[in-house]
């Protein structure tokens, strides 16, 4: 137990470490506002016990908790120079979280608490779903040039990669590649469909859903893109409204923190031409 007027260990360090079990009413209210302090600091309150000094003071190896290295352990360091960690038994906090998952199954980052895990879910999941009913044609059901994400400050994002989670059935499908609905539009040149040249579809500008699906992100390596209230979603789907030519076709836009299909929350629908849809309610 820790002397008396002395503030129990704490580790907020985000490498997360386990935590061990608390054994005390008492010990849980002083971790209590420890941990007040803690959500400021983000750091390790005081430093580690010395278990030459202090009672009840135990080492465990950082790699691997479960070793009691309490005889080896000096100045973080065991004699065989693996790292190690002294707490006083009994002045950490059992932590209910630790299987707790922020997002897509992530707790905090680097420079985040582990404490952080309370945040709301981060949604970076968009899928555009085919509502064609018999999708027929040489490009069957809603035909997808581009996909992109608003962000409040008006930065426009494309849709920057696809999840294998995609399903657009080639069958009968001339325009199958989804790859053809990433990145910014390209089936409209100089302000036309194909540039003018509706007779010549280039199907290796947009996908045809064909009943089916895309899911998309619209992260790139320079550039976390979470899709959040406020921001737009656009598609730009090629038809009658876009082109004077071709079928306006239904699809409904989801999105979701992670590619599991059930996990989707549907945020619209559109059908005539390129659709911006406000983003509300996550
Ligand atoms: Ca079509
Ligand atoms: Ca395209
Ligand atoms: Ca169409």
């Amino acid at each position: 137990m820790a002397a008396e007027g002395s503030l129990p260990r704490l580790d907020f360090s985000c490498e997360g470490k386990k935590m061990m079990d608390m054994r005390t009413l008492g010990m849980t209210i002083m971790a209590g506002l420890a941990l007040s302090v803690g959500l400021v600091g983000c750091g390790n309150l005081i430093e580690d016990c010395d278990p030459e000094f202090d009672e009840d003071c135990a080492c465990t190896l950082d790699d691997d908790p479960g070793v009691d290295v309490t005889d080896d352990c000096i100045n973080g360091e065991t004699e065989d120079q693996e790292f190690c960690t002294c707490t006083i038994a009994g002045d950490l906090l059992d932590d209910d979280d630790d299987d707790a998952t922020c997002g897509d199954g992530v707790c905090g980052d680097d420079e985040s608490c582990a404490v952080d895990c309370g945040d709301s879910p981060s949604f970076r999941f968009v899928m555009v779903e085919d509502l064609t009913r018999n999708p027929s044609g040489d490009f069957p059901g809603a035909d997808v040039d581009a996909i992109s994400l608003i962000k409040r400050d008006g930065d426009e994002l494309f849709a920057a990669s696809l999840s294998s989670d995609t399903d657009v059935d080639c069958a009968g499908n001339r325009a199958c590649d989804p790859s053809a609905l990433l990145g910014p539009p390209d089936a409209i040149r100089g302000g036309k469909c194909f540039g003018g040249q509706l007779s010549q579809v280039d199907a290796s500008t947009f996908t045809a859903l064909n009943g089916g699906f895309a899911v998309v992100q619209f992260s790139d390596r320079s550039r976390d893109a979470k899709v959040e209230n406020g921001d737009r979603l656009r598609v730009y789907e090629i038809g009658a409204t876009q082109c004077g030519a071709f079928d306006d076709d239904p699809y409904r836009v989801s999105v979701s923190v992670s590619d599991d299909l059930g996990s989707f929350v549907e945020v619209g629908t559109g059908g005539r031409g390129v659709i911006t849809i406000p983003v509300t309610g996550l």
